[in-house]
């Protein structure tokens, strides 16, 4: 094969799972590929969130690579839902065992990105000066890695140590004999609330709105369940790739208004004590038919006021908007954590913050002091990466200012006048919606087989056409109006950023139906990109 004239033929750009396998994906392929990471190590999302209670929503055999067989049957996770350090020390050992570090330049933080349509190559730069030319880019950023700080006056005002869960210290934090402030109830706030209260001396949550969580039901992996599965991986996965999320699980077709009140309720309970996300598959029209939603709503309602004494409290838990909307929280003993004396909630609706001083958050009533505060903000999610560096594509225009009012993207995958640039999990691929690591697996063979295929060739140059990334776009709207998903106000459609444009991001369309597109795509000689010699 003809190598091109740069240097590499594939930049890359991070060096989480999907930037991993990328650059494995390439070797195989025959490709040269140079990896630049901002941190200084591999993991992505699981090098920066190191929070207390960090982990994974979906369970540690699903949450893992399925392109090495051996791999696959070697590693050995501990527990049903890994924990962070386990699932870095995963990142690591694959970083290892495939001989990777040697390709990657750590600390390496991508500030531009330039096609030269002579050369018809990408320039990249990193805060440290140093470049990098490739053919190819492919950006391997994440779709929850930039977080979001939000505007609240006087974080430096603050005497103590303020500290976001997506950016958290190596060392750890230290909470014992220490008042803390947590602010945010998402995810990161909900697994960590429950560890900062057990060790701190004084926890206030404040939150804005409250999450639906499930308990994890996390327990040790059982060997013996392990091997079970080792042993049939393949129809695992087989029957996950079937599955609208990417997830294995059984998930009904039936209506939730089919059945008897009696017997829905015991279907939830059953659900409940299984644990975890699969939680929302009780029933079919869970997400399409708000009488449906109801009655899962009116179950968890049941359940915190059941766990969480006091009554009060308990109602200011209760979610209002629909379950399901938001990515559902999977949490350990969150809501059972209200119910510690050294625990208080503050609702954000009857006493906005109005800033950070010396000695704690101000609300609009009170003041409330604090030796650390945390942020658990969430993130600028989807495009918030890609949208923080300077990205220029055919005409030069800037990514950013392409996606000013929203983004669009062919597939998810590519942009028009952005040619020989990929997304792994853009915006318009199922990303989010679904178990990320078939996702990006599924990404990074695409990607990789459409290059191999242009060097094969001897093309130059690959670029999604402004038709065909518009079809896609509107059909990302359609299939997210499909339902009562894009009805709530979440960071799929930006609403957690102020300014951000009000659009849903991820194919809500499924994982099955996303595949064969892509597969279509490609066997019909790459349909909806222009290629040029
Ligand atoms: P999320 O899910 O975006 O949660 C962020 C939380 O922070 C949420 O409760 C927000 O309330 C709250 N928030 C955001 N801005 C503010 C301000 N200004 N004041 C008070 N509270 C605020 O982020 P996570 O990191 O928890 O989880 C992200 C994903 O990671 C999660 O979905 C899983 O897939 C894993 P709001 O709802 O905006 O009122």
């Amino acid at each position: 094969m003809k190598k091109s004239d740069t240097e590499y033929d594939v930049a890359i750009v991070g060096a989480g799972f999907a930037g991993l396998y990328l650059l494995h994906r390439c070797r195989q392929l025959g490709l040269t590929a140079r990896v630049w990471e901002k941190a200084t190590g591999v993991g992505g999302v699981w090098f920066w969130n190191r929070y207390p209670g960090a982990r994974c929503d979906v369970e540690s055999m699903q949450y893992c690579y399925q392109f090495d067989t051996d791999l696959q049957q070697q590693w050995n996770w501990s527990e049903r839902y890994s924990a962070q350090p386990e699932i870095l020390q995963y990142a690591q050992h694959v970083a290892k065992r495939f001989d990777l570090l040697n390709g990657i330049d750590f600390e390496h933080q991508v500030e531009n990105a330039s096609f030269d349509s002579e050369k018809a190559h990408w320039t990249l730069s990193a805060t440290n000066g140093n470049t990098l030319s490739a053919r190819y880019c492919v950006m391997a950023t994440g779709c929850l890695s930039q977080p979001n700080w939000p505007a609240i006056e006087g974080y430096d005002d603050f005497n103590g140590p303020v500290h976001h869960t997506a950016l958290w210290p190596h060392e750890g934090v230290d909470f014992h004999n220490k008042s803390v402030a947590v602010i945010g109830t998402g995810s990161s706030g909900i697994q960590s609330i429950p560890h900062i209260a057990a060790d701190a001396k004084a926890l206030t949550v404040f939150q804005r709105t409250p999450n639906y969580s499930v308990p994890a039901q996390n327990a040790p992996l059982d060997p013996k369940l392990a091997d079970t599965i080792k042993a049939n991986y393949a129809q695992l996965r087989q029957s996950a790739s079937e599955k609208h999320n990417a997830i294995d699980g059984h998930y009904s077709t039936q209506s939730a208004l089919s059945v008897s009140d009696e017997e829905r309720w015991a279907e939830y309970e059953r659900r409940w004590n299984h644990g975890g996300l699969t939680f929302l598959g009780a029933y079919g029209d869970l997400l399409r038919k708000q009488e449906s939603n109801d009655t899962m709503v009116e179950f968890v309602h049941a359940k915190i006021n059941s766990i969480v004494k006091d009554k009060q409290v308990a109602q200011l838990l209760m979610p209002r908007n629909i379950i399901g909307g938001k990515r559902m929280c999977v949490d350990t003993n969150y809501y059972a954590t209200y119910n510690r004396d050294n625990v208080q909630l503050i609702d954000l609706n009857s006493q906005p913050i109005t800033r950070l001083n010396t000695t704690g958050v101000q609300t609009t009533q009170s003041q409330f002091d604090a030796d650390i505060i945390v942020i658990a903000t969430g993130f600028d999610a989807m495009t918030g990466a890609l949208n923080q560096m300077d990205i220029r594509g055919r005409s030069g225009t800037a990514l950013s200012a392409k996606w000013q009012d929203g983004p669009s993207s062919y597939l998810g995958l590519a942009m028009h006048d952005f040619p020989n640039l990929f997304t792994v999990t853009g915006p318009g691929s199922p990303s989010v919606l679904t178990n990320m690591m078939p996702s990006l697996e599924h990404h990074v063979e695409w990607i990789t087989d459409c290059i191999f295929h242009m060097q094969e060739r001897n093309l130059a140059t690959i670029e999604a056409t402004a038709s065909a990334e518009q079809a896609w776009w509107q059909h990302v709207q359609e299939v997210a109006n499909v339902g009562l998903k894009s009805a709530t106000k979440s960071w799929y459609s930006g609403a957690n950023i102020k300014g951000k444009a009000n659009v849903f991001m991820p194919y809500n369309g499924g994982f099955p139906q996303y595949c064969k597109k892509c597969h279509d795509v490609a066997t019909n000689n790459y349909d909806g990109f222009l290629k040029s010699k």
